[in-house]
């Protein structure tokens, strides 16, 4: 119920309230919430209102809407740690999902002047490039497109990229991975991208770059991830 004395906007309490439900169980991720007119009929309140809460609640992450479904309870967010050097697939196993990839693309190529200079190679030695989709549970979480020096890795093959990359570099290639500089930056998804992760264009995503060094201090990889927002919050641990 809504107290229409309360300075609390309606649609808040509305938004507070299914809040509520969802975290409650009440409705589960992939479960439909009660349709507008329902939720109109409930609480007593014009469409408009019921339209913002749950318009709130979409953009906040916590429902999507599917047209001519309805309105469903999103999966909760992953919380991905900012401090430790894990992959992907080390991160979804330890948190008891399945990753899973597609390849989008593996091809040999000359990079352009950044990708060399963060490599620190010549714009005449061949990297791979490679673009990878990355699913937890069979849900797309982000693009991966990664620039790797082909003289580190000469046998590297395809094979290898449908499973965990740092699994190939440090077991098959015997190398020991040691740190890497990040940048991440919010981004809107192109149409291409938004395809890619399953969502409609503009998708609010997060852009994280990662050049990564093995412990003899060569840099061996450039990876670009691009996070759907809906799907991560990234945490640090910071000290004064
Ligand atoms: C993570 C890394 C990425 C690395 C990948 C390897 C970030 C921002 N990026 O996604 O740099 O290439 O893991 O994952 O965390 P894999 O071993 O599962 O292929």
């Amino acid at each position: 119920m809504v107290d229409k004395q309360s300075p609390i906007p309606i649609y808040a309490q509305i938004e507070e309230q299914l809040k509520n439900q969802i975290s409650e169980g009440k409705f589960p991720p992939g479960a439909a919430i009660p349709s507008e007119r329902e939720l109109t009929e409930t609480f007593g309140v014009s469409r408009m209102t019921v339209r913002q809460s749950i318009t709130n609640l979409v953009n906040e992450g916590l429902l999507y809407r599917e047209k001519g479904r309805g309105t469903f309870v999103a999966a909760p967010k992953v919380e991905q740690p900012l401090s430790g050097m894990t992959s992907f697939t080390e991160d979804m196993l330890s948190r008891g999902m399945a990753p899973s990839n597609q390849l989008v693309k593996f091809e040999k190529r000359q990079p352009d002047k950044g990708i060399a200079e963060q490599l620190q190679i010549m714009e005449s030695d061949e990297v791979y490039f490679v673009e990878r989709i990355r699913y937890a549970d069979n849900i797309p979480m982000a693009i991966e497109r990664t620039y790797l020096p082909v003289k580190l890795f000469p046998e590297l093959r395809e094979e290898a990229l449908k499973e965990s990359l740092y699994k190939y570099v440090e077991q098959t290639a015997q190398l020991k991975i040691a740190g890497a500089v990040q940048r991440m930056e919010a981004s809107l998804a192109k149409k291409e991208e938004a395809e890619l992760l399953h969502v409609e264009a503009p998708f609010a995503v997060l852009v994280i770059e990662r050049v990564s060094r093995l412990d003899n201090q060569v840099p061996f990889e450039v990876v670009r991830s691009t996070y759907r927002a809906d799907r991560y919050k990234f945490t640090s641990e910071i000290q004064r």
